[in-house]
């Protein structure tokens, strides 16, 4: 349930970002069904079977490809303990060709699913939709220090994305279209501003494949957070040509924290999106801004050999970007990619989907990368990312204080400008109280010279660490030094606690 740990810091050891993320959809649909409804969150076998065993009309199972024979199990559990209830199954493993013969089901809810739903139990499918209030993520730690203050909440402005990569599920699942569930600035405005009252927090992690895709809506939101003296900020996903047009003053005044940029290759022109990237320099000057930039990049592309595959891992580690997300080009179920593979032949029929996740075997035969090849190829280019550019927490750390600096340099700044300015100087400034422990866990000499040479340029622009801030920081080291005997004692699995959601007529109860 971890988004970092999984795949983007995941051989970064002590210096992984955890955090566990809920399943949203379930909640999107209980908020916007007139019905009363249960969420499981991460139920263990024992506390789900003591649910169904309630006897509920519906049962509905979402699940993705990887977590088929879970969803398999969990549907066999209900047949057993609640016979009369009816089994959806939804989410983006209700894409698997012929699911409804291989897991015992009632139905099978492809696509949108909050739609779905209202049409099976005869209400408005096109009512207005609901946006529940909800944690993006659960708990949030680094180095075992918790991150203070509330978690960002989630935002989900809209479903899938019209640019249709050939790979991407997302895009493909809900029919190469965009499916807005907030369809103007203005809207987005008043459910951050609904959001954020109940949450307590004015950051938002945004889930939308490509936020910056709609323009005028991203525009439109910003003219209402300066009109109303709001400033919210977020973590967004945004395809490289989105972001030109968009531009990155404007992305600095809208708040963006974080922004997850697909780079896929070096042969970027492969995919229109990436077509005339200057990848390097966008970084460069996104980072520059203060806005943090997840990278993600996929190997083993049909292009790819095991001479110039590489050079292509030098290419992504050579942008620098705060994270990198290293993937396997797997085709899942319903991409143009997958019947591309099916029609060829070279999928792997015999590959249980539990390994259909990109972080381990290929699900398809590639000549170049027999066996186990790609999860060496995976740990390598990751390894190569931690050894060259620092940790992930360092590099944001960096970003923080570059972006406060270039903000702090200009001549003038309105009310917009001066607000992001001091949002930076706070993140700056509460990231850097972890440099001296990123200083002791070093992954080489590189790495804590920077660290050291980091925290002495931040005291620099922002002055002296004050009394409370030198508490804060042996608080972390005594916690960084429970972490490292924790790993070492129990390994680094976190299991999240179940999360039970009561919901009545759409309201929590
Ligand atoms: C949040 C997220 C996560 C969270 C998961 C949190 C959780 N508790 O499930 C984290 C970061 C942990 C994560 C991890 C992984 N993820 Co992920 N993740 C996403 C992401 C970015 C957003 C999903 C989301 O919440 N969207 C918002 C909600 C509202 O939309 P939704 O989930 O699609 O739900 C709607 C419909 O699908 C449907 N629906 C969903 N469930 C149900 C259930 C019923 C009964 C019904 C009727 C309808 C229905 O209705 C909902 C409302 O319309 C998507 C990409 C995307 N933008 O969709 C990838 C995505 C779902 N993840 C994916 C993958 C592959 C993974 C990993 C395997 C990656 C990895 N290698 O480690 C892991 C697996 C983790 C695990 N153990 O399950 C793939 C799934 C591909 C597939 N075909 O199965 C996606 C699509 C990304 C991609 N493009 O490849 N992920
Ligand atoms: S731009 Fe990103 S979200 Fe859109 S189709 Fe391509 S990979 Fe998917």
């Amino acid at each position: 349930m971890e988004l970092y740990h999984n795949q983007v810091t995941r051989l970064q050891g002590p210096a992984s970002l955890r955090l566990h993320h809920r399943s949203f959809g379930l909640y999107f649909i209980a908020a916007n069904v007139d019905a009363d409804v249960t969420v499981l969150d991460f139920p263990s076998r024992r506390r789900f079977i003591r649910e169904i065993r309630k006897g509920y009309d519906i049962v509905g199972l979402s699940f993705i490809t990887p977590n088929y024979a879970k969803a398999k199990e969990m549907a066999r559990l209900v047949r057993l303990h609640a016979p009369g209830s009816v089994i959806v199954l939804g989410g983006h493993g209700a894409a698997i060709e012929g699911v409804e013969d291989l897991i015992d089901c009632d139905h099978v809810a492809r696509g949108e699913g909050i739609r779905w739903m209202r049409t099976f139990l005869g209400q408005e499918p096109a009512a207005p939709i609901v946006h529940p209030v909800l944690p993006c993520s659960e708990y949030e730690s680094i180095f075992g220090v918790p991150i203070p203050g509330p978690t960002p909440s989630v935002l989900v402005p809209g479903l899938g994305c019209v640019n249709a990569c050939n790979f991407c599920c997302t895009s493909h699942f809900f029919e190469k279209a965009y499916v807005p569930f907030l369809r103007t600035g203005r809207e987005v405005f008043e459910q951050c501003c609904r959001i954020a009252g109940a949450r307590r927090t004015p950051v938002f992690s945004v889930m939308d494949e490509n936020f910056l895709k709609d323009h005028a809506r991203a525009l439109d939101l910003l003219a209402e957070m300066e009109k109303n003296r709001r400033w919210f900020s977020f973590y967004i996903s945004s395809s490289a040509e989105a972001i030109a047009a968009f531009g990155i003053e404007n992305m600095v005044r809208l708040g963006v924290t974080m922004v997850w940029i697909g780079f896929e290759s070096q042969s970027a022109d492969e995919f229109a999106k990436n077509a005339g990237l200057d990848a390097a320099r966008l970084v460069r000057d996104l980072r520059r801004h203060g806005v943090s930039v997840l990278g993600s990049a996929m190997l083993c592309m049909e292009h790819h050999t095991p001479e110039n595959i590489g050079a292509d891992i030098d290419f992504v580690v050579g942008l620098n970007a705060d994270m990198i997300q290293f993937m396997l080009y797997t085709g899942m179920p319903v991409t143009r990619l997958y019947e591309d593979h099916k029609r060829r032949g070279l999928l792997k029929d015999d590959l249980p989907y539990e390994e259909w996740h990109g972080q381990n075997q290929l699900n398809w035969r590639h000549p170049g990368f027999p066996g186990g090849e790609p999860k060496r190829w995976l740990d390598a280019a990751f390894r190569r990312d931690f050894e060259v550019n620092s940790s992930s927490i360092y590099r944001m750390t960096e970003t923080a204080v570059r972006g406060y600096r270039t903000l702090a340099a200009m001549t003038s700044r309105d009310a917009c400008l001066e607000a992001r300015m001091q949002q930076l100087r706070r993140r700056a400034r509460l990231y850097s109280h972890l440099l001296p422990v990123i200083e002791r866990r070093a992954v080489n000499e590189k790495e804590r010279r920077r660290a050291i040479a980091l925290d002495a340029e931040q005291r620099e622009i922002l002055g002296p660490i004050r009394i409370t801030e030198r508490l804060t920081r042996l608080g972390a080291r005594l916690l960084a030094a429970r972490w490292d005997v924790r790993l070492r004692l129990l390994g680094d699995r976190l299991q999240p606690a179940t999360i039970v959601t009561r919901y009545r007529g759409g309201r929590v109860r």
